[in-house]
């Protein structure tokens, strides 16, 4: 166990220090739920990421929406990227808002009404990470950014005798709206690296690659207020191509001052928990992870495992028609078509032969394989005479 303290002085230098080398993150991703704490029911939602282009955003994770829709703004001095999900299909009613107490393990919301589960993947890592819910009409509900905290990461090279060094900053949105400061919440840190890229897909909970045991704590806690931030340094080591955290966010159910700051008698040095009163339910949990170097996407390697084989072509069946999958959309015509079933027979094991064939809903043995293949293969050409 290795419990790190954050000499919030410190930061400011450490990120002027680390400032120019940002580029060198390849690629950031984050996966997590989120609840509708919203006065209304929710039928939409917006992602912003700020400092990155439309082209950059690789890959998202929406479970519940029919629509995708990504534009660029620039207001001058900023300029960013908008993800929009519309048509939310899980109820007819919107997603209402939770109950209080509802907690998510980072992917319970996959499946569950009342909550969404969002990920994201960007070849270069936004300055800042704002989201949204929408109304029926596709408008804000409100001006303040959801509460989820969200980490920038900071990548310094090896220089000399020394290792790389990443750098993970937690901030807490700000909260304009509201005359009194937001409550403090507890985080807590797990860490781990692997030394290939990570993927969006396996930043859930219970995935191999989330660092989640006791072992991999990196900060057993620290409580969050608004305007102050949490960070972490750590070195590299040789090989290491990816490095993922575990965000895990409980209430803090503490007194706080007539300024509402949380008065807090935790004490790190004497308490391995926060006293029993300051600790309350689980709200989140956020997993993200950094490529340090780049990833080369496959043309039509839909599940993103480095081949291009039958299981892409399951990804492309069962997501048919959907304008949510920007990974499966390998003829970039924003919708899961025909076109992207080309890009795929074309790449096929390399090979333009074996491609003209193509899949089934079970990864067959490969005598099967070929006339399953070929079954589907008709069945898709002839629906693309038909269009
Ligand atoms: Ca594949
Ligand atoms: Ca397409």
């Amino acid at each position: 166990m290795k419990r790190i303290t954050y000499p919030i002085a410190v930061a400011a230098a450490v990120a002027a220090l680390a400032a120019p080398a940002r580029a060198t993150i390849y690629g950031t991703m984050s996966n997590f739920d989120v609840f509708n704490d919203t006065p209304e029911n929710c039928y939409g939602a917006e992602l912003e990421l700020e400092g990155v282009h439309a082209a950059d955003v690789y890959n998202t994770y929406p479970s519940h929406f029919d629509h995708r829709n990504v534009t660029e703004y620039n207001d001058g001095t900023t300029f960013g990227t908008r993800v929009t999900f519309t048509g939310y299909n899980f109820t007819a009613d919107g997603f209402i808002p939770p109950t209080p107490g509802q907690s998510t393990n980072g992917h319970a919301c996959v499946d569950t009404a009342g909550c969404e589960h969002f990920g994201f993947a960007v070849n270069t890592q936004p300055t800042a990470t704002r989201y949204f819910w929408l109304d029926s009409n596709s408008q804000r509900i409100g001006t303040t950014p959801l509460a989820v905290p969200t980490p920038s990461w900071t990548y310094i090279p090896p220089a000399g005798n020394q290792p790389a060094q990443l750098q993970a900053q937690v901030e807490l949105p700000e909260n304009e709206d509201h005359v009194q400061q937001a409550d403090a919440i507890w985080m807590k840190v797990y860490k781990t690296e692997i030394q290939r890229p990570a993927k969006l897909e396996e930043l859930m909970s219970g995935n191999a690659v989330v660092p989640e045991d006791q072992a991999e704590v990196e900060t057993e806690w620290e409580l969050l207020e608004r305007g102050v931030v949490g960070d972490a340094q750590d070195k590299v080591n040789n090989g290491d191509e990816s490095v993922i955290r575990r965000y895990e966010f409980y209430k803090y159910t503490g007194p706080y001052t007539p300024e509402h700051e949380a008065d807090s008698a935790y004490d790190s040095k004497t308490m391995s928990d926060p006293p029993a009163n300051e600790l309350g339910d689980f709200i989140a949990a956020n997993m993200v992870a950094a490529n340090l170097v780049p990833v080369a996407l496959v043309q039509g390697d839909y599940n993103e495992d480095g081949v291009v084989d039958a299981s892409d072509y399951i990804m492309w069946r069962h997501h048919q028609g959907s304008e949510v999958y920007p990974l499966i959309d390998g003829d970039h015509s924003n919708v899961v078509d025909d076109g992207d079933l080309e890009v795929w027979q074309s790449h096929y094991g390399g090979n333009p032969a074996q491609a003209a064939l193509a899949g089934s809903n079970v990864v067959p043995e490969p005598v099967s394989l070929l006339l399953l293949l070929t079954g589907v293969g008709l069945t898709a050409a002839g629906r693309r005479r038909d269009s």
